[in-house]
């Protein structure tokens, strides 16, 4: 209510609407302090959020996001070992599509084959969404684009920033890191049961560790400023959603495959691809419907590299 109203809130007010006495608004306020929120509180006045600076709780997440059902059901934790391990803990316990896990901190980030994340306290938004699509495990992969793409209008829409996505699974803004995305699932014959879309979000680190300090950025480095998480979180549910539906409508990238490539960092690159046995180079020239990126090598062959295989590396840099 506060973050919505533009001037003072009487006291009298938030009773009413709430149905609740005036010494619970008073302990609300006192909560909502401690957590760091800055509210003026002016006798015969009443209440005025001053600023909300970067909190994330769940009340702060639930008030921003705006959505139908991406991240509508939040469950926040100060600290965990992986949200995707508390994401899927939370599925099989039977977690709605939707459900968004979110951690101030991670002490066992994970990357994709047994990596590490580096997710520090109080910088980043580390999540898990759950979702339970009703389609054939073999295009669960493709979530990883939408997620990609919901990123990168995230923060576009947040910051403004030009950020693009490195296919399969990263977010880079000028060449540099500033989310990595780790998609899992669980199955059953043919089915899926849920997917759990791991994304994480450099927002206001200041530093990196040494060996990701030339490769990584965050929102803060790029634009000088702090960034606040919970409308980095709220604007990739929302953009998340509605790319989701696209998706939904051919279970493939068919609607969603000259968005993606407008945004793809890769494309018309130069580019590595590297096997477990074989590596070869190419022209990267996009991705098809099924989410494959082409790569045309120099015998005019064009090569569709399915993700999850093989790596793709930049050959003059990282992407
Ligand atoms: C990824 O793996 O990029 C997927 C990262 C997914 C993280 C999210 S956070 C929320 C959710 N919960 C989890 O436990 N995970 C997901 P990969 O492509 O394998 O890249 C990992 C590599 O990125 C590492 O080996 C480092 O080189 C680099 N790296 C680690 N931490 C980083 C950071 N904070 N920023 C940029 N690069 C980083």
């Amino acid at each position: 209510m506060l973050k919505e109203a533009d001037d003072y809130l009487s006291g009298q007010d938030i009773c009413e609407q709430l149905h609740v006495s005036r010494t619970a608004v008073w302990k609300i306020i006192k909560q909502l302090e401690a957590e760091g929120y800055e509210i003026d509180a002016v006798r015969n006045k009443g209440y005025r959020l001053r600023m909300a600076g970067d909190i994330l709780s769940r009340a702060e997440l639930e008030s921003t996001i705006k959505t139908e059902w991406a991240g509508k059901t939040v469950v926040y934790l100060d600290e965990t070992d992986s949200t995707n391990t508390e994401a899927k803990k939370a599925a099989e316990a039977g977690a709605c599509h939707g459900t968004l896990v979110v951690a101030d901190y991670q002490s066992m980030g994970k990357g994709r084959r047994g990596r590490c994340w580096d997710a520090p306290h109080g910088v980043g938004a580390w999540m898990s969404l759950i979702c339970r699509p009703d389609v054939h495990p073999s295009c669960a992969s493709m979530l990883t684009l939408v997620s990609g793409m919901a990123v990168c209008d995230g923060i576009r829409a947040v910051c403004g920033l030009e950020a693009q996505i490195k296919w399969p699974n990263d977010i880079v803004i000028g060449g540099k890191k500033v989310c990595g995305i780790l998609t899992e699932m669980s199955t059953e014959l043919e089915c899926i049961n849920y997917v759990v879309a791991g994304i994480g979000v450099n927002v206001n680190n200041r530093e990196f560790p040494e060996e990701i300090r030339d490769v990584a950025t965050s929102l803060l480095l790029e634009t000088g400023a702090m960034v606040s998480r919970s409308r980095i979180i709220a604007a990739t549910m929302e953009a998340f959603e509605a790319y989701y539906a696209r998706f939904m409508k051919y279970k493939s990238m068919k609607d969603l495959m000259d968005l993606y490539n407008e945004r793809l960092a890769n494309l018309g690159r130069e580019v590595r691809v590297l096997g477990t046995d074989y590596s070869y180079e190419g022209t990267a020239l996009g991705i098809d419907e099924m989410g494959e990126l082409l790569v045309k090598t120099e015998d005019g062959k064009v090569h569709h590299v399915i993700s999850g295989e093989v790596s793709v590396r930049g050959i003059y840099g990282y992407v």
